[in-house]
């Protein structure tokens, strides 16, 4: 296989005012399709053509610096996407997994004031998330292209807090971006559907 930059989920419009159009075509139309396009040459030659995406983000883990910054960065920005809708975020999470957000992750409020935690305290690039791991559910940060993947997890849902995902929008005011992805972006149906595969 090779990567593809996917369409966006909905217009470049759709996420405003939590979203620009501007930050859209910068972060979907460039740089997302930078990841794609560099790691489309870094395969090549790499030993991991034909594998599936998630292999090929974990078997070039420790291994292919140039290949993994870029296959895990399009990994996690083709999920990115889909993470997020018009009129998203909120508290309407569908029954199983609320239920699993109560009972591994002390309820959606503290679930949300961590996951924002997470990607405040996340030392310069880097991912927010919630993962599957061991059987439950966990809050986790990583560093630039790394996601639970390469630490023994499995992401339902993330968040970028890579600059060019919020600058434009929210200068450095980090908490204001994630709570706004919070509260209006999320779309839980594609968390719920994350859920259902990792269990
Ligand atoms: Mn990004």
């Amino acid at each position: 296989m090779s990567f593809k930059l996917p369409d966006l989920p909905y217009s470049h419009d759709a996420l405003a005012p939590y979203m620009s159009r501007e930050t859209l075509e910068y972060h979907h139309d460039k740089h997302h399709k930078a990841y794609v396009d560099n790691g489309n040459k870094l395969l090549e030659g790499s030993g991991l053509e034909g594998k599936s995406i998630e292999d090929i983000v974990k078997g070039a883990f420790g291994k292919n610096a140039g290949l993994f910054n870029n296959a895990g960065q399009h990994y996690n920005h083709l999920h990115f996407w889909q993470w997020m809708k018009p009129s998203g975020g909120g508290d309407k999470i569908p029954g199983e997994l609320q239920k699993k957000i109560d009972s591994d992750l002390g309820g959606t409020a503290k679930m949300k004031e961590d996951f924002i935690q997470a990607g405040v305290t996340q030392f310069g690039s880097g991912w927010a998330w919630i993962a599957v791991k061991d059987g439950k559910l966990a809050i986790m940060k990583t560093a630039n292209g790394e996601s639970p993947l390469v630490h023994g997890g499995k992401p339902i849902l993330g968040c970028d807090v890579w600059e060019h995902s919020y600058y434009i929008d929210y200068r450095n005011r980090r908490p204001d971006y994630l709570k706004a992805f919070m509260d209006h972006l999320v779309n839980w149906d594609h968390v719920a559907e994350m859920y259902g595969a990792a269990k």
